[in-house]
């Protein structure tokens, strides 16, 4: 189904937000999850997976939206789009509770394949982004890295970026991913080599 350029999603629902862990839907065969800082263009990044629908709000600024956004995708997977962290100005009690449900949903999904943690590529990785990426690993959760805004830089400063940001990242299973949720440079080739096969094996099972 998926290969030369076609789009593997071929239905999207939003299901739900999720505010609490007795929220949680039930489980699907398959759930991905898509992290990152506020702004770096992860509502940017699920519409532009989607196609051109706009199931997913994009901000023009960013907001203290603490829930957790679940889409049916294909019917038999789910999509979930997790709050934004490193807001600067976020109370100390709403980070608190941002991490105890996100590390209370990460720790008990079984079907939870993955976490796409997305980056803005002009800027540097923090403290924040590479926590989030050891986390993952130290529970088990696999982390893929999509690195957003490719069309903001030149191409000599989007390679250096992406240089820099590598020798800071730990050892991952897969190459980063180079994307524009704007121009849709990169998007084709993150459905076919993580996108659509992970949605493939939700048919099978
Ligand atoms: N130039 C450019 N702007 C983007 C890209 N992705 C998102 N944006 C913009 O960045 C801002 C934040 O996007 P949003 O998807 O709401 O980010 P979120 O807070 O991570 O969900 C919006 O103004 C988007 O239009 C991209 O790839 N390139
Ligand atoms: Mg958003």
């Amino acid at each position: 189904m998926s290969g030369a350029g076609a789009n593997c999603i071929k239905s999207v629902e939003f299901v739900k937000s999720v505010y609490s862990l007795k929220e949680l839907p039930g489980e699907l065969p398959v759930e991905i999850a898509f992290a990152g800082r506020s702004n770096v263009g992860k509502s940017s990044l699920l519409n532009a997976l989607f196609g051109r629908r706009k199931y997913v709000k994009v901000s023009s600024r960013p907001g203290f939206t603490q829930s957790l956004n679940f889409f049916l995708v294909n019917k038999r997977s789910y999509f979930v789009d997790l709050p934004g962290y490193g807001y600067a100005k976020a109370p100390k009690k709403v980070i608190q509770q941002w991490q105890r449900l996100i590390e209370g949903y990460l720790t008990n999904r079984d079907s939870l394949r993955g976490v796409v943690c997305i980056f803005d590529i002009r800027r540097g990785l923090g403290d924040l982004d590479i926590g989030l990426i050891n986390y993952l690993k130290s529970i088990k959760v696999e982390p893929w890295v999509v690195f957003n805004k490719a069309d903001k830089l030149s191409s000599n400063k989007l390679n250096a970026n992406i240089k820099q940001a590598k020798i800071l990242l730990p050892s991952l299973s897969m190459e980063p991913f180079v994307v524009s949720a704007k121009t849709k440079t990169g998007i084709t080739d993150l459905l076919d080599s993580l996108v659509c096969p992970l949605l493939a094996e939700a048919d099978d099972l």
